[in-house]
């Protein structure tokens, strides 16, 4: 009996605790700073104000040139894709269907994948989120110093979820390799699953785009789709300034999505 009343003690303190963790907001907005999602319990951190370095100087497409100076208001990035539990569960409350399951399973922990740019679209507006724009999500993998991967400038194999030689098989569950962190500590921004941006793809629009909080061009048949996946065998598209472009109707079972906050509450 002593043991039952000591597990019902525990219960209840646990749901007294609950309440207060899902409030859990920063006090202060500063570098470094983390906090947890209340709709879909997802982990964001913090990319502090001013400028970075976008784009490329010695690019394979010119479609990265010019390498130019970009300044962002200071936003709030999903640490990793969005996972297949967090899917799942904005399917369950707005009645929609889950995407074909990949030929490895539904893992709850593995970034949802098989996803339009619309689908992300609604998920982000669900969560209190929008899809980065190509810009922010360009800063967050690779941070002010213009460096070409999250964690550097060097090519590394065992640094991203790729298949640069590995022969992999399918994604990873999200943030399984600590060293592909940027330098805000956002996770898997080099491989594991494509990523959508909010913006059309526009090919020369670095040339015309504007200094400060850009968000695309005003028109266009392709979104922007960002960072490499697992079944990528060349290095070159784990690059934090490759643009990848993909009908927004379109879906790819290596492709799927993160969020931004640009508000996260008190
Ligand atoms: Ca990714």
């Amino acid at each position: 009996m002593r043991l039952i009343k000591r597990l019902l003690m525990m219960l209840v303190a646990a749901v007294l605790v609950l309440p207060v963790f899902a409030a859990d907001a920063p006090k202060a907005v500063k570098e470094g700073n983390r906090y947890i999602n209340a709709k879909d319990r997802a982990e964001v951190v913090f990319v502090p104000a001013g400028e970075f370095t976008m784009g490329s100087i010695e690019a394979v497409y010119d479609n990265e040139q010019p390498e130019h100076k970009v300044y962002l208001d200071g936003y709030w990035i999903y640490q990793t894709e969005v996972t297949v539990a967090q899917y799942r569960a904005f399917c369950q409350a707005t009645n929609r269907s889950m995407p074909d399951e990949p030929s490895w399973g539904w893992k709850d922990d593995h970034p949802v994948g098989d996803v339009t740019w619309h689908d992300a679209t609604a998920y982000a507006k669900w969560a209190g989120a929008a899809l980065p724009t190509e810009a922010q999500w360009e800063k967050a993998a690779r941070g002010t110093d213009g460096r070409m991967y999250p964690w550097g400038n060097m090519w590394d194999i065992a640094k991203c979820v790729n298949n640069v030689g590995t022969s992999r098989s399918s994604a990873a569950p999200v943030g399984s390799i600590p060293a592909d962190a940027s330098p805000y500590g956002a996770l898997d921004m080099a491989g594991n699953v494509w990523e959508w941006c909010a913006d059309w793809y526009g090919l020369a629009y670095y040339s015309s785009s504007p200094a400060k909080n850009p968000t695309g061009p005003a028109d266009g048949s392709d979104r922007i789709f960002r960072g490499g996946s697992w079944l990528n065998e060349v290095a070159y598209y784990f690059r934090c300034a490759g643009r990848g472009r993909l009908d927004p109707s379109d879906r790819r079972y290596y492709g799927g999505f993160r969020c931004v906050v640009l508000s996260p509450g008190p």
